[in-house]
């Protein structure tokens, strides 16, 4: 079983992990992009969860295109500006309070705050989509603020490649041991456990069917992770 008593820091993942962002901002605001752009492309759910197999916004529009034999160097400067006001929407989206941080997230880390854990954000989410997260849905919960924030702009290679993970233990100070991740899919199982790190899987709408292996621990929902105060050590 994980145990954070035992680790010293925490690493969250955003997407899916700290709040259902894919399904209720990133997807709407992905389709009024595209809607505004001109292109008849709509994305429903699952074309949804078929195109998250690729991390990162822009990469996943260029993905679509590609699978759908459009050309994509021809779109390449388009998408890039689908991605921009997809993200304007994404912003929009968080700041009219439609999406909440799940269930437990607010009390987890104040549970570590009191066992002298400190916690992260580890994403390959664009920073600008992690600032409206913040501000508009976690902030306003009088958490502590985390130590370390790595975002998509910050790496060269995208979940599962462990970069966003190694440059968060640097930026830190921390070797990978005393330290866990919390992520909610394959590919940021991988960026973790590449980075040496022992990961904890909440599962979430678009990946709670995905191998998780090669996870120390497997739960629905964040509070199942919760300190007691007593034991410092993830409740089992
Ligand atoms: C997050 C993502 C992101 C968001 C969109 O990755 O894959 O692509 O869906 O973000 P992870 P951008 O949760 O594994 O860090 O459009 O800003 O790229
Ligand atoms: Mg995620």
């Amino acid at each position: 079983m994980i145990r954070p008593g035992e680790h010293r820091h925490v690493l969250f993942d955003v997407d899916g992990t700290i709040a259902e962002t894919e399904g209720n901002a990133h997807l709407p605001a992905f389709n009024r992009a595209l809607k505004e752009a001109g292109l008849s492309w709509h994305w429903t759910s699952a074309d949804y969860k078929h195109l998250l197999k690729t991390t990162g916004g822009f990469e996943r529009l260029l993905r679509f295109a590609s699978e759908n034999g459009h050309d994509v160097d021809a779109l390449r400067d388009t998408l890039a500006a689908v991605h921009k006001n997809k993200n304007r929407h994404f912003a929009d989206i968080m700041a009219s309070g439609a999406v909440l941080p799940r269930a437990g997230f607010g009390d987890l880390v104040m549970s570590l705050a009191r066992n002298n854990i400190g916690w992260s954000v580890v994403t390959t989410t664009s920073r600008g989509n992690w600032e409206a997260l913040w501000n508009y849905s976690l902030a306003p919960l009088g958490l502590p603020s985390p130590e370390v924030i790595v975002c998509g702009e910050d790496v060269s290679a995208k979940k599962p490649d462990p970069e966003a993970y190694l440059i968060a233990l640097k930026r830190l100070n921390m070797p990978a041991a005393e330290c866990c991740a919390i992520e909610d899919s394959r590919n940021g199982l991988l960026a973790a456990r590449a980075a040496g790190l022992e990961v904890a899987i909440v599962r979430s709408e678009f990946f709670a069917d995905e191998n998780f292996s090669e996870a120390t621990r497997l739960v629905d929902e964040l509070h199942e992770l919760s300190l007691t105060d007593k034991a410092n050590r993830f409740d089992e």
